[in-house]
């Protein structure tokens, strides 16, 4: 099992969506591993966005980020880092395809709904970036073999 970061972004949480996205991923069969609120600070997000931290658009970026609390979850399943990225959809929602989260919910590169991890060696990192140990809750879930066949990995 694959487990990613999903970050709800402040206009998600603004706007109302936080409960329709993490539906999304609910609906996919994705398991809610660890989830909370936080107030992000420059400091985190210069770390978390250090690949961008040359752009021009860096500053709009990080004060975007920080302009309300964000959700923090970790979703799941197999393959969740690829499956939760493509549910995301492009980054400029404006190119994102139609029933992608990004999609369906914005229409800027900047303004767009949600963070999800790029690879899995970054969803580790960043995981360990927002959550403790004790974040994760260990449950079972008597719907997976509705959601997976014995066999898949
Ligand atoms: P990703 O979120 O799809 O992984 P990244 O390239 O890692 O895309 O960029 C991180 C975030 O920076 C994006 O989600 C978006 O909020 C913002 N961003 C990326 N490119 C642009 C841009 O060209 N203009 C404005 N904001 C951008
Ligand atoms: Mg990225």
């Amino acid at each position: 099992m694959e487990r990613t970061l999903v970050i709800l972004k402040p206009g998600t949480l603004q706007r109302g969506l936080v409960g329709e996205v993490i539906s999304r991923f609910e609906k996919r069969g994705l398991k809610l591993v660890a989830m909370k609120m936080k107030q992000l600070t420059p400091e985190i997000l210069d770390v978390h966005y250090a690949h961008l931290k040359n752009k021009p658009f860096f500053p709009w970026l990080r004060d975007g980020m920080m302009a309300a609390p964000v959700i923090l979850c970790c979703w799941e399943g197999f393959e969740a880092v690829r499956v939760v990225r493509e549910m995301a959809g492009a980054t400029n929602a404006r190119n994102a395809a139609p029933g992608t989260i990004r999609a369906d919910y914005s229409l800027s590169a900047q303004e767009n709904v949600v963070h999800t991890s790029d690879s899995v060696e970054n969803a580790a990192i960043e995981l360990d970036r927002f959550f403790v140990p004790e974040d994760y809750c260990e449950y079972s879930s008597p719907l997976n073999q509705y959601i997976y066949a014995p066999d898949e990995k």
